[in-house]
Formats: structure tokens, C-alpha cells, sequence
């Protein structure tokens, strides 16, 4: 498989996290999506994601396969161990709902577009950006932490959906300095999910192209 990347991409990671956890070698192909007003702009990644954007999964027979959460199912489905869905159907319904908490509904706001948006197009201030940027994490998180049993994962006692979402989610918060203290199981579902060596591979500082 080839993973089109990018070691920042949260929504990268997730998909890095399920490859590494379902032990399923690829190869990373770096798109840098900050030099040169972005490298995910240029017609040859175009032609590949007409959406230009990162992760792209290219299966062994060449199908191109979009957003992280699809490809997430697509895995889930072709290499159905370990399983990352719980059986029970109201369970796997909690599961991905916390997932798209996350992949839905925090992480477009803060994501790279929009905020470049805002700030060459809307004009505005880099502290006008930062306050958007924590008010819908701290906003989302709120509720993520009120959902969440941590024992010791998102979900219960095994890796799911909802971590491959949580841990790039709770990079980025951390990299943009929003404060976690009102957080405690967010934190600690973090370090158990990390603890573990798919997620810690995945980290992006430990991505072919970190810097
Ligand atoms: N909903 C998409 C989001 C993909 C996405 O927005 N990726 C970002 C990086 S995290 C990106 O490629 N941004 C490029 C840009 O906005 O220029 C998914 O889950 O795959």
C-alpha cells in the first residue's frame, strides 16, 4: 500500500495508526502541505485526490481511496484483525460517534484551510486565530470528555475508532497550546494509546518527513 502523508496531518495519523495496529506495510509518500503555498496544490497530486488534500491510500491494485475515516472502514473491513469496531451494534454506533465528534466536527474547524482562510482572505489577526482554533477544541473536548469511560482506552479495554481519532486530535491541540488540565481522561486515554508501538510509530515526529 502507499499512504500519501504529511507528518502534521492529524488526519493522516489516524490512518497511520489503523495500518500499523492491522500490521500492514506501506510506504509513505511525503506532500508537504505548508512549502510553496502547499505541495498538495501541484496538478500531479491533484490528478491523484482532486480534493488535494492528505491521506490518500493507493490499495496493491492501484485503487485510490479518500478520507480517513473511509479508509479507516475499508481496513476495518479487509483485515478484520485486530478488530478496531466493537460487535454490538450499539456499541460500534458509540464508537464511531465519538469518532466523528472528533474527525467531523473539531478537526475541520482548525484544520489547515480554514484557518489560512481566515487569515489571508478574512484578514485576520493571528490571536483572532488562535481563539477560534481553541474555542472549538476546548468546545469539543468538553464533550468528548464527558462521553468518554477510559479503562484505559476511549472505549473500554480495547483500541478503537475512537482512538485513531482522539490521539492525532490531542497532538494538535498540544501543539497549539490549548490547555488540558480540564481534561484528565482525554489525557489519559492519550498516554495509554501511546504506550502502545502502532501509535507510537505513527507519531509524527517519527514520520519520514518530520522536521
Ligand atoms: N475529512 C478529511 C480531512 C482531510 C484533510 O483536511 N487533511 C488536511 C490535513 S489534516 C489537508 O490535507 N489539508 C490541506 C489543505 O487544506 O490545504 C479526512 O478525514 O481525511
Amino acid at each position: 500500500m502507499k499512504l500519501y502523508s504529511y507528518f502534521r496531518s492529524s488526519a493522516a495519523y489516524r490512518v497511520r495508526i489503523a495500518l500499523n495496529l492491522k500490521g500492514i506495510a506501506y510506504d509513505t509518500a511525503p506532500i508537504h502541505l505548508v512549502k510553496d503555498g502547499g505541495h498538495n496544490k501541484r496538478p500531479e497530486f491533484r490528478a491523484v485526490n482532486p480534493q488535494m488534500r492528505v491521506p490518500v491510500l493507493v490499495t496493491p491494485a492501484g485503487d485510490v481511496l479518500i478520507q480517513s475515516l473511509a479508509i479507516i472502514e475499508y481496513l476495518e473491513e479487509t483485515h478484520p484483525e485486530p478488530a478496531l469496531l466493537p460487535r454490538d451494534p450499539i456499541a460500534r454506533a458509540k464508537v464511531r460517534a465519538l469518532a466523528e465528534l472528533v474527525a467531523c466536527d473539531i478537526h475541520p474547524l482548525n484544520n489547515t484551510g480554514p484557518l489560512r482562510y481566515l487569515k489571508n482572505e478574512m484578514g485576520q489577526e493571528q490571536s483572532a486565530i488562535d481563539t477560534w482554533y481553541h474555542h472549538w477544541v476546548i468546545a469539543g473536548f468538553e464533550a468528548l470528555e464527558a462521553l468518554i469511560e477510559p479503562s484505559p482506552y476511549a472505549c473500554g479495554g480495547k483500541v478503537t475508532f475512537a482512538d485513531l481519532c482522539l490521539v492525532p486530535q490531542v497532538y494538535n491541540a498540544r501543539r497549539l497550546k490549548v490547555p488540558l488540565d480540564k481534561f484528565p481522561k482525554i489525557v489519559g486515554v492519550d498516554a495509554a494509546c501511546l504506550a502502545l508501538p502502532a501509535f507510537d510509530r505513527a507519531r509524527p515526529e517519527n514520520q519520514p518527513d518530520a522536521e
